[in-house]
């Protein structure tokens, strides 16, 4: 073969290659098609995609020429243009040029915060009219749905990082109404650091990374942010739900959300009622201990990615119902606590909740980055019908997200991206700027116009800010309504369950004992007692300090008269149902695998999945000759990743697995995470191998035929077996 035969095959070679990993899956664009899905946004996998924007499926024999940015064909993606065989490349590569220069200027900057997030598409239902209260739209109509888009983050992590690390969760929820987009950016907790927007800069700089030493990242648990809060009373109540379990989710799915601050719903006759909006995941609440959390982290940072990802890939699509609170100003005036103000919550038991509709994710986005990345929320986003109320942090923010636009997406024209172009007709005389898609047509690009041309402002049909009456001098200052910082903080201590409390005394000593200076740790303790004495005593005894500090001065005393309010405990809101829950089967040659396809009939028909982990991931031959292929091989699945387990293995290889320790720390780890266990009796010489025999309780369920599958598939409803916990945990 001569050389430039060499090279044209080598060529030929490298370019099959490349097209065969391009080429979509012929099947996966049929379906997709199929699915009426042409309304998503348009972006550079527009080789699936017709003139008219509809995905068509790319055949075989049928692979579209690559071309450049402005259309014209390439000839050889593989070899730039050079002088000779090893001359220098040529400026004149007009090809090699543009594909360098879009590559080099890929990134945009990540969010402030909140960077790392992942998002979903789906449809809100609403279940009756709201006339009488509000006249947003989309709340007119039973049974209307209306489109969205939502945004689940993390806050403090930068984009790269882990799923699992303790933090507030971002719950941003954008609709399409027929009145323009409305943003409900909320969060899965329901209550804020601090009462003024004019400290979230200080609060944001505090938790990220220090700045002279760039970590710690993606965790609060650092001299910096802990000073900052021993400085900021009023950062107790959300204190104490960041260092509950409702900081490490099991999942998106299983987390509820909050709109947070005080919002106004307004009728057609103007009459306002304040409203508080909470969302509740139809599949109950549900996280994961600090223990698993950590490891999980390990073995799977996209753990809650993959898990929306595989859960609506596979029609399980997740669903909240959308609650609200509503009231009146007397009922503002009669409670305890300033409804303006965002560290307080209206406890469920003072005033219960009513659902308004659902929301459905029943669809990813094409492209991470078209929709996820460039979803631009902005809390200012209020269809009429909807209004602020005078929260600080709320009005502070509705500054803050419209400005960090702009820095994120380059142009004022973010308006005009797929993801966050509106979905009805929309009409100004907004122009120009950098991208522009679309600019007014017609000579009129002002208002009043002789021409008859464009549109004009309507006060029927436009929102209208609610004309509260507000007089006073200009002032500095907060509201003395504002001043009990410690209440709430300990009425949500006191709902918890004994788990959930030694969970929150275990995550603050976590993060204090990560504080290097002394002074920082007493001061957090001396806040603690303002909440509860026990508590405090408890979390100051596993630090080590000798001396217990003086409670903090407070503004007001803390009410001890405060009820529990049950609804704000995870445990006591579980689901009793293992619907959407994942159970992993560890298998060894020889087992039993007619018990194991029993189970995932079972499992399936509770919603539940189930999946394989053996010693390698081709599998297993079972006792009856089958074979069944795995998901993971035992390193690659440790049993954090599931809710429950089951050990199907033969005797023999059981032994084998005995001295192997990512098998012993999959069952080790599931007993001190409080999961349910099933075995067969091969299985023993495994759990014989770790130190579980001596504590073993109706969690660890033998299982030897169809009536113990059942059993144990029905123990896992409880989900974990708590009483276990303080066997396992020396230190509690
Ligand atoms: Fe945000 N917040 N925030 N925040 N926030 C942002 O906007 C801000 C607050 C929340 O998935 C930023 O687009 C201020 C409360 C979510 O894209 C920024 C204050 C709540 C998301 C910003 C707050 C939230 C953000 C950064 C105090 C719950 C992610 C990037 C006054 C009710 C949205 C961006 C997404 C993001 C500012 C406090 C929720 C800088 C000034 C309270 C879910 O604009």
């Amino acid at each position: 073969m001569s050389s430039e035969q060499f090279c044209s095959r080598v060529r030929w070679v490298l370019a099959q290659a490349s097209l065969r990993e391009a080429r979509p899956h012929p099947a996966g664009g049929m379906e997709m098609a199929k699915a009426g899905r042409s309304d998503t946004a348009i972006h550079d996998l527009s080789i699936q995609r017709g003139e008219g924007g509809e995905l068509h499926q790319v055949a075989e024999g049928d692979t579209p020429t690559t071309t450049t940015a402005f259309g014209t064909p390439v000839s050889d993606d593989q070899n730039s243009l050079k002088i000779g065989r090893r001359g220098p490349t040529l400026m004149e590569d007009f090809h090699f040029r543009d594909k360098m220069f879009h590559f080099d200027h890929e990134r945009i900057p990540e969010r402030v915060v909140h960077a790392r997030g992942y998002g979903a598409h789906g449809y809100f239902e609403n279940y009756e009219s709201l006339a009488d209260i509000t006249r947003a739209d989309l709340f007119q109509r039973p049974g209307e749905r209306t489109q969205l888009f939502v945004r689940f983050s993390t806050v403090v992590g930068n984009k790269g990082s882990f799923d699992l690390a303790r933090d507030v969760r971002g719950f941003a929820v954008k609709m399409y109404t027929k009145e323009g987009n409305w943003d409900l950016v909320g969060n899965n907790i329901p209550v804020f650091f601090i009462q003024d927007a004019v400290r979230f800069p200080d609060l944001v700089h505090s938790i990220k990374q220090e700045p002279d030493r760039a970590f710690p990242q993606a965790t609060a648990a650092h001299d910096n942010f802990w000073d900052f809060i021993s400085l900021m009373p009023e950062s107790m109540h959300m204190i104490m739900w960041v260092m509950s379990d409702r900081a490490i989710p099991r999942s998106f799915r299983f987390m509820q959300g909050f709109g947070v601050h005080t919002f106004r719903f307004v009728n057609a006759k103007g009459k306002s009622t304040f409203v508080k909006f909470h969302w509740k995941p139809k599949l109950g609440l549900q996280s994961v201990v600090w223990n698993e959390a950590v490891k999980i982290n390990g073995a799977d940072p996209d753990f809650h990615r993959r898990d929306l990802w595989n859960a609506i890939k596979s029609g399980n699509f997740p669903e909240w119902e959308l609650h609200v609170q509503l009231f009146d100003q007397e009922f503002a005036d009669s409670f305890d606590f300033d409804v303006l103000d965002p560290t307080k919550i209206i406890p469920e038991e003072v005033l219960p909740t009513r659902p308004i509709g659902r929301m459905v994710l029943d669809r990813m986005p094409d492209n991470f980055f078209m929709d996820t990345e460039q979803v631009a929320f902005m809390t200012q986003n209020v269809p009429p019908g909807i209004d602020f109320s005078n929260d600080p942090l709320l009005q502070g923010r509705n500054f803050s997200y419209l400005d960090t636009q702009l820095k994120r997406l380059g142009s004022t024209n973010f308006s005009h991206l797929p993801v966050n172009a509106l979905k009805c007709p929309m009409h100004h005389f907004q122009q120009d700027g950098h991208m522009a898609f679309r600019n007014p047509v017609g000579r009129a690009n002002y208002q009043p116009n002789s021409w008859g041309e464009g549109p004009r402002e309507s006060p029927e049909r436009g929102h209208v800010a609610y004309p509260e009456d507000i007089e006073g001098q200009k002032l500095r200052v907060r509201p003395e309504s504002f001043a009990d910082h410690y209440s709430q903080a300990r009425q949500f201590y006191i709902s918890q369950t004994e788990t959930e409390q030694n969970h929150i005394i275990g995550a603050l000593t976590f993060e204090i004992s990560k504080v290097e200076t002394p002074a920082i740790r007493i001061r957090m303790v001396s806040h603690l007692l303002n909440i509860d004495e026990e508590m405090a005593r408890k979390v100051a005894t596993k630090l080590g300090i000798k001396e217990m500090p003086a409670p903090a001065d407070a503004a007001v005393p803390t009410r001890m008269d405060l009820q529990p309010s049950p609804a704000l405990s995870i445990l006591r809101n579980g689901p009793d149902s293992i619907q959407g829950r994942k159970i992993g089967v560890l298998v060894t040659d020889g087992a039993e695998l007619t018990l194991l396809r029993r189970l995932k009939e079972l499992a399936m028909s509770e919603g539940a999945t189930v999946e394989i982990v053996a010693p390698t991931v081709g599998g297993v031959v079972g006792s009856d000759g089958t074979s069944i292929e795995a998901n993971h091989n035992i390193e690659g699945g440790p049993s954090v990743l599931f809710d429950a387990v089951v050990l199907l293995a033969s005797e023999a290889e059981a032994a084998k697995l005995a001295g192997d320790a990512a098998a012993l720390d999959f069952v080790m780890d599931a007993f001190t995470h409080c999961k349910f266990i099933g075995y067969v009796q091969g299985a023993m010489p495994l759990l014989e191998k770790t130190n579980m025999m001596a504590m073993m309780d109706e969690g660890v369920v033998a299982i030897d035929g169809e009536d113990s599958l059942a059993r144990f598939l029905s123990t896992c409803r409880k989900l974990r077996l708590w009483e276990r916990e303080p066997k396992t945990r020396v230190n509690q």
